[in-house]
């Protein structure tokens, strides 16, 4: 029995020195002190033996058994330090590393925009005004001399919104055009407003198409405006936005809310005017739609015409930045590509 009592003691002090952990010990605790460890078994049958054999075995158990415990104590200490240091080590924060860069946001080329465009008329009396993407046909078509089945409709490719039968017609504004009724419904004359926002065409995208694309509609109504006032806006805005030395073409066009209408165009950034894949051939690119307000919108929103007169144009801003940095393709500002947008 003396010399299982010193086994034990051996085995259990050899194992403790290899032990990593908390959980480790703890298995070894319960498999040398634990209640159904062969030294409890020993320290429970003592009764059973001998009183001289009692005695020394007793004795013997005892101090193993304090012995190991004493031992249990230590490691525990120990490892528990061994714990901390470890998850301090982990947890370590080198100050003096530099600091890891925030990535900023910025505002989209499209924004950056319509804010530098809305500037120049702002400075030349223009108020700011925003208006709704989804569009009663009335406001896009109607109230714009473009009734039902006029061919004028085909220019606008529609996204149509579904609505129950014997309701108003409803779509995604194809221009901004809309606004021009809705801003003079609700105000009399002398009107100077332009309107940046979204617009929706129903078509295939190409280098210089989107079907979401930005538009800003200008309006401008008041006694005796005349086709003038509209060239020299358009011709100071042109110069402010692109510098003195760009070309501008004025050409005649046909938009039923106007008369007469024009295009406005730039001389072409890649081929400088000679004509290539970007202008098709032509050496212009086209900016904006414009003209001079039909008496029949007018007076569909009781103005006067022989008392008022207006311009209007309605401007696709991509083409801008476009036109100004050498962008070949209007696809890549809503592609959400990074390399593209950290440009500007
Ligand atoms: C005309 C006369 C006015 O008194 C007022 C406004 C207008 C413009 C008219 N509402 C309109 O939308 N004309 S437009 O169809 O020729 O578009 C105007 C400009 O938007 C174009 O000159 C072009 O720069 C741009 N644009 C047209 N379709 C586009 C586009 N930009 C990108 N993607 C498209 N799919």
């Amino acid at each position: 029995m003396l010399e299982k009592l010193d086994e034990i003691r051996s085995n259990a002090i050899d194992e403790l020195s290899n032990l990593q952990s908390l959980n480790e010990l703890e298995d070894w605790r319960i498999r040398y002190l634990g209640k159904k460890s062969t030294l409890t078994q020993i320290l429970r049958g003592l009764a059973a033996l001998p009183l001289e054999q009692r005695k020394a075995v007793g004795a013997s158990a005892n101090e193993v058994k304090a012995l190991l415990e004493a031992a249990l104590g230590q490691k525990r200490a120990a490892l528990k330090e061994e714990e901390l240091a470890r998850s301090i080590e982990r947890g370590r924060i080198d100050v003096t590393l530099p600091g890891r860069p925030l990535a900023l946001g910025r505002l989209h080329p499209t924004t950056q925009m319509v804010r530098e465009i809305c500037d120049i008329f702002i400075s030349m009396g223009f108020q700011v005004i925003e208006g709704p993407e989804v569009e009663w046909d009335y406001y896009n078509f109607e109230a714009l001399n473009i009734p039902p089945d006029h061919p004028a409709r085909d220019m606008f490719s529609t996204f149509w919104i579904d609505t129950e039968s014997g309701e108003r017609p409803m779509l995604l504004r194809t221009h901004t055009s809309p606004m021009q009724i809705r801003v003079m419904e609700r105000t009399r004359p002398p009107v100077r407003v332009v309107v940046p926002g979204k617009v929706y065409r129903y078509e295939a995208t190409d280098a210089t198409h989107e079907s979401m694309f930005y538009q800003i509609e200008g309006l401008a109504v008041d006694e005796n405006i005349t086709l003038a006032d509209l060239k020299g806006t358009l011709y100071e805005f042109a110069k402010r936005l692109f510098g003195a030395e760009r070309r501008v073409r004025f050409r005649c066009d046909y938009f039923p809310f106007v008369e007469p209408g024009v295009e406005m165009a730039i001389d072409c950034f890649v081929c400088g005017g000679s004509g290539c894949r970007l202008c098709g051939n032509t050496g212009w690119i086209e900016i904006l739609g414009a003209g001079m307000v039909h008496p029949d919108v007018l007076r569909r929103v009781n103005y006067d015409p022989d008392v008022y007169t207006g311009f209007a144009f309605g401007l696709g801003v991509e083409r801008i930045p476009m036109l100004r940095y050498g962008i070949e393709d209007i696809r890549l500002f809503y592609s959400n590509d990074l390399r593209f947008l950290r440009q500007f």
